[in-house]
């Protein structure tokens, strides 16, 4: 859909792909090759929803977000007059990196969308590692990072949840530029849940102590801003009953907070991943 990231796939239906392994196989390799799959006109159940996901691998649930009783590892991401914008999915980010194996990929099924707005960003991070200046590409191979609920989720909440919260989901240490476990590529793999380097090192912080790194917010900082580059990105105008499946170890996105008080109901299936490396 554009030159770096996204294709629309045609005259598919998931609930076919759920039971078909060839059609299926496709799915995937192009996912592998398009890093987000856009399909229209899915009318599924719920359970072909869950079905198709599952052929990915295990499901999980959301920290934060309340899974359908009926359908277990189908998260409601429903917003209304009732609902304002808590600013969860207006920041890119990957998903749940503060999970030691945050999730290999969702399938996203919109149920009802406003007139106008709600559209989904996706970045592709392998493009933004690749067009890193040289210099920062050697700077920071073997850079490992913190990530952390309570920079996001946490952030807005009572202090006695966010505890809680942050006694469950515990911050989690990633490298900052991960391999694909499946294509080899290299990611750029810091994001809104990342806090700080855990090991930069120069001669001035070695007089500090680690947790004090001079250049090192501001890096952090160049680093986590280059998913606001459009020529990573594909922007998706949603409509009732598409879908997008994309691979959470190589993207961001970003859902356009600009349609409240509207309705806006989506169904999320998450895949369990691997710890990256
Ligand atoms: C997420 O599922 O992580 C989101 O950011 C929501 C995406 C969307 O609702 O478009």
């Amino acid at each position: 859909m554009t030159c770096t990231i996204g294709a629309e796939l045609e005259h598919v239906s998931l609930a076919d792909a759920a039971r078909d392994d060839g059609l299926f196989a496709e799915i995937r390799a192009l996912l592998l090759k398009h890093r987000v799959l856009f399909l229209r006109d899915q009318d599924i159940t719920r359970a072909d929803h869950v079905a198709f996901a599952k052929r990915f691998g295990a499901l999980e649930d959301h920290p934060v977000a309340t899974s359908d009783p009926d359908h277990p590892g189908l998260v409601r991401i429903y917003k209304d007059l009732n609902s304002p914008p808590e600013h969860y999915e207006n920041a890119y980010h990957c998903d749940t990196t503060f999970r030691e194996a945050p999730p290999m990929g969702c399938v996203l099924r919109c149920v009802e969308t406003p007139a106008v707005g709600g559209d989904t960003i996706w970045v592709n991070m392998v493009e933004a590692y690749r067009r890193l200046p040289e210099p920062i590409q050697r700077q920071i191979a073997s850079l490992r990072a913190r990530h952390s609920i309570e920079a996001t989720f946490g952030a807005a909440m009572p202090m006695e949840k966010r505890q809680a919260l942050a006694a469950r989901y515990p911050d989690a240490e990633h490298p900052v530029v991960r391999t694909h476990p499946e294509t080899g590529e290299k990611v750029l793999f810091v994001n809104a849940f990342t806090t700080h380097f855990v090991n930069f090192h120069t001669p001035d912080n070695v007089r500090f102590g680690q947790d004090f790194a001079p250049g090192a917010s501001h890096l952090l900082s160049y680093l986590i801003s280059q998913a606001q580059i459009p020529e990573y990105q594909v922007r998706f105008r949603w409509k009732k009953n598409s879908v997008a499946i994309w691979d959470n170890r190589c993207t961001q996105h970003y859902a356009v907070q600009d349609y409240w008080p509207a309705v806006r109901r989506m169904e999320r299936a998450t895949i369990v991943g691997d710890r990256p490396r």
